[in-house]
């Protein structure tokens, strides 16, 4: 049974113990819509076995109201839900915030020359530099004003604090176009695992890459360079989100059908 959440019963906040107390017994209540986390997913439920209607002692505008407000509760769970997909796993995916501030133009490495000291959420050894670096061939990324560059064999990893579960990774790459050449090549790997071989051109535009993968819990992501030339990929918007399972998404679909189910026996009463 997944976990359950404070109910809302019409307009009134239920708590958790709704089904087993079922304090909204005394009041006008037409639904009851649980909320359920599974699998970091939220969804709601509407229980048919509890629902009931009581003799309309507020009348048909404060049922309108219950309606009303358990739409709306319906419509947050759902939020709440899209929310957690969006999340990003990966700390400073985009580099914008490495701890510390590049002057214009600028690049540092991490663990090399002209040190970086540290990047917020990464190790390893790479190049992290502003979209506008001259040096770099002004990568002009389309994410933000930092970036990083997997140049010969540069290293970039992250120790990810993940669910068991299944996840999309999602970054973007474009060849140095100024420097180096005429390739980089680089793996990406997911708790050791090979998941990909990625070629990139030198002076490559932008591409948007992703790739799926499972996961048994905290695991290495890792960016590693393959050419012992001076060829640089540049990386930024790296992103892992988790993927919902296919029920999750019956689910929502189910309770939204049941909400505007609902809906319409409401308004079909009200047009008796
Ligand atoms: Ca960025």
């Amino acid at each position: 049974m997944p976990d359950r959440i404070p109910a809302w019963c019409g307009d009134f906040f239920c708590g958790a113990d709704v089904a087993e107390h079922f304090p909204c017994r005394n009041f006008n209540c037409i639904l009851i819509i649980y909320v359920y986390k599974m699998h970091r997913i939220w969804f709601t439920e509407i229980s048919r076995r509890h629902r009931f209607l009581s003799p309309p002692t507020q009348g048909v505008a404060a049922m309108n109201k219950t309606i009303l407000t358990a739409l709306l509760a319906a419509s947050a769970a759902l939020s709440l839900g899209g929310a957690a997909q969006a999340a990003n796993m990966v700390v400073n995916g985009s580099f914008e915030d490495p701890g510390f501030s590049l002057p214009t133009g600028s690049y540092c490495y991490l663990g090399g020359p002209y040190d970086c000291g540290s990047v917020n959420g990464w190790s390893g050894y790479f190049p992290l530099m502003l979209s506008n670096s001259g040096p770099w061939g002004n990568p002009n990324t389309p994410a933000g004003d930092v970036l990083i560059g997997i140049q010969g064999t540069s290293v970039a990893e992250q120790m990810l604090n993940l669910a068991p579960g299944t996840y999309t990774l999602s970054w973007i790459d474009a060849g140095r176009g100024n420097y180096g050449g005429p390739t980089e090549v680089y793996e990406v790997s997911v708790g050791g695992n090979v998941l990909s071989v990625e070629t990139v051109g030198y002076g490559a535009g932008w591409m948007a890459k992703s790739l799926t993968f499972t996961a048994a819990g905290a695991t290495m992501l890792r960016f590693a360079g393959q050419t012992q030339y001076d060829a640089t990929a540049f990386i930024d918007n790296v992103a892992v989100n988790a993927v919902p399972e296919p029920g999750t998404y019956a689910m929502l679909a189910a309770g939204l059908g049941l909400l505007g189910l609902a809906a319409r026996r409401q308004r079909a009463r009200r047009a008796d």
